[in-house]
């Protein structure tokens, strides 16, 4: 007879991807003895609460539910948990939310609240767990939280973080369900990702991340066994390095170019990073080694934003970097922001001559990018009381705000309208989310939108014509809209339902036709 505990992981919220921290979360309490099953929200396959309740959760029927969520839906996410609670599960959350909001996490259901990073965490309550999981020995199980006997939350201190991320080993991805995140051309979305290091310690005032300040990285060659063994039993030949910031250290990303180059494996990646972070003969032999893109979080063009959210570099400095990055012919994806409540139409003017300065070495430019201010970062800190978006995650009203709309939330055609999908997605700023705006602040991103959006059907469609009628449709979809939002469903709505532009994003396949 099997006695082992079981585990049902859940990560409720819709997602086009596999999340990577799960399936280190789902390989630990593999290691310690749980049997771990796991169900994620696949963007393509969505189910409402009530469903994985119903569906899932009841005839799984585990001892233990554990939910991952960032801040997203979070209304919804709570429901979960408190169903699960009441159900008489024992309910365990983590993430990027709980983390940041542990006591509303356990006000809403959950009996105890991982902290971070939490690989030893989860030996700890393991063992806990096993032994009989005695009230009082909750105090002795580090980075977790919990309501005390005596009623009051309790919050132990954290392990320090792991420094040998070698000892981790390969994401596991066994108890994951492939095909729900299968797309049109075969690929799994995710399962190319490979983490390279954890961490990031840059402080941009936007940047969720205060858990993550200190970088830890893996070895290059414990990077490069993982690629091979993926690629031996996945196919896998493009990867994504999924980390925060992959050059942090530089002599660690030339240590990994040249042991991959020695290996002389067929393989290309893809990697985000600072400006700044790179040199030109660092570029020069990451070409060499393969990587066949660079997202670069420029955010803004307009020196006084870059000063405003501590990037630490200058609107010239972006440019160069970029610049150079094209001559070495490495092609970029490039984030910019928008939405920051002191921009004025002067610095959407920035951003659009910095598009056209460079667009020729640029894949593609973020289809959406208005700040959203996560709790803890400096932003919400500073901004939230006199803004008055005190908590916005626990209105309804916001449920949908973080998310991507046309790729994360269950029906994007329901949703979000064509030009926010093929275009440029500007709701956060049109809308007054959570910032107010002029309305030629408002015109000004929309038209930094129609550059963007031009240029993605540029990259994505083959024909002229075709071409001409994506951004034609999305110039009326944005017109109709702002005459009525129903008026665009209605008319666009329609006639054009149909998004691949993401879909390829994170396989590196926004290559120009
Ligand atoms: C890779 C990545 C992505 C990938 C993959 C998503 C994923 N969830 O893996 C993609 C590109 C798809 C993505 C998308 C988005 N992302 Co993202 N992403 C990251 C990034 C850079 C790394 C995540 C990661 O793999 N970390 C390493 C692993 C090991 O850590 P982890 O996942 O947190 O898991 C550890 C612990 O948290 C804990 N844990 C986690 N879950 C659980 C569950 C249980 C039960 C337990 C016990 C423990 C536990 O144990 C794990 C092991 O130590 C983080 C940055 C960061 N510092 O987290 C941002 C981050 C998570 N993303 C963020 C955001 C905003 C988004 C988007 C909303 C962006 C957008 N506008 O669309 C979407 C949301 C997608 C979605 N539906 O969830 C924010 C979240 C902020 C917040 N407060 O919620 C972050 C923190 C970036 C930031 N600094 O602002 N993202
Ligand atoms: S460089 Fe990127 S990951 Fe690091 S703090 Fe800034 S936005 Fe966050």
């Amino acid at each position: 007879m099997n006695t082992n505990p079981s585990i049902l992981l859940i990560f409720p919220n819709p997602i086009a991807t596999i999340p990577g921290g799960l399936t280190y979360v789902a390989k630990r309490f593999k290691q310690n003895g749980f049997d771990v099953s796991v169900l994620i929200n696949a963007f393509r396959h969505f189910r409402s609460m009530d469903s994985i309740m119903d569906e899932v959760v009841r005839v799984k029927n585990p001892d233990v539910v554990g939910l991952a969520f960032a801040t997203f839906n979070v209304i919804e996410v709570y429901r979960l948990q408190q169903l699960c609670r009441s159900a008489g599960f024992f309910v365990i959350a983590g993430g990027n939310h709980p983390t940041i909001r542990p006591e509303e996490c356990l006000q809403h259901g959950a009996d105890l609240v991982f902290r971070g990073e939490s690989e030893t965490a989860i030996d700890e309550f393991a063992r806990w767990f096993k032994t009989g999981r005695d009230p009082a020995a909750r105090k002795d199980l580090g980075g977790i939280s919990y309501v005390d006997v005596d009623g009051r939350f309790a919050h132990n201190p954290k392990h320090p973080r792991l420094r040998d991320l070698d000892a981790l080993g390969d994401m596991d991805f066994s108890a994951i369900d492939l095909d729900e995140f299968r797309v049109a051309d075969g690929s799994v979305k995710g399962l190319n990702a490979v983490s390279c290091g954890r961490g990031c310690p840059f402080d941009c005032s936007f940047c969720s991340h205060r858990d993550w300040y200190q970088y830890a990285h893996r070895s290059a060659d414990s990077i490069i066994q993982e690629m091979v063994t993926r690629h031996e039993k996945y196919g896998i030949t493009n990867f994504w390095m999924s980390d925060e910031t992959f050059v942090v250290k530089k002599d660690r990303v030339h240590d990994f170019c040249d042991k991959l180059l020695a290996l002389k494996a067929p393989f290309t990646w893809l990697m985000g990073t600072r400006v700044g972070t790179v040199d030109e003969a660092l570029l020069k032999k990451m070409k060499q080694a393969g990587l066949a893109q660079i997202t670069y979080g420029v955010e803004s063009a307009h020196d006084e934003t870059l000063n405003r959210v501590h990037k630490g570099y200058t609107a010239q400095q972006a440019y160069d970097t970029v610049l150079l990055t094209g001559q070495v012919g490495v092609p970029m994806y490039i984030n910019l922001m928008t939405g920051f409540p002191w921009e004025t139409p002067e610095h959407c003017e920035a951003n659009i001559r910095f598009i056209h300065a460079v667009d020729r070495y640029v894949n593609c430019f973020q289809l959406y990018g208005a700040v959203i201010p996560y709790p803890d970062t400096s932003i919400y800190e500073e901004y939230h009381e006199k803004e008055g978006f005190t908590d916005w995650w626990l209105k309804e009203r916001y449920q949908d705000a973080g998310m991507v709309i046309y790729q994360n939330v269950a029906n994007p055609y329901k949703v979000s309208t064509y030009f926010q999908r093929n275009l440029y997605d500007d709701t956060y700023v049109a809308e007054d989310y959570f910032f107010k705006f002029t309305p030629e602040y408002k015109r000004a991103v929309a038209r930094m939108g129609l550059v963007i959006g031009r240029k993605a059907i540029e990259a994505a469609s083959s024909s002229r014509w075709r071409k001409q009628w994506r951004y034609s449709l999305g110039v009326l979809s944005q017109r109709l809209y702002a005459l009525h939002p129903r008026l665009e469903m209605k008319v666009v709505g329609s006639l054009k339902k149909v998004n691949r532009l993401h879909e390829t994003r994170l396989t590196g396949q926004f290559i120009k036709k």
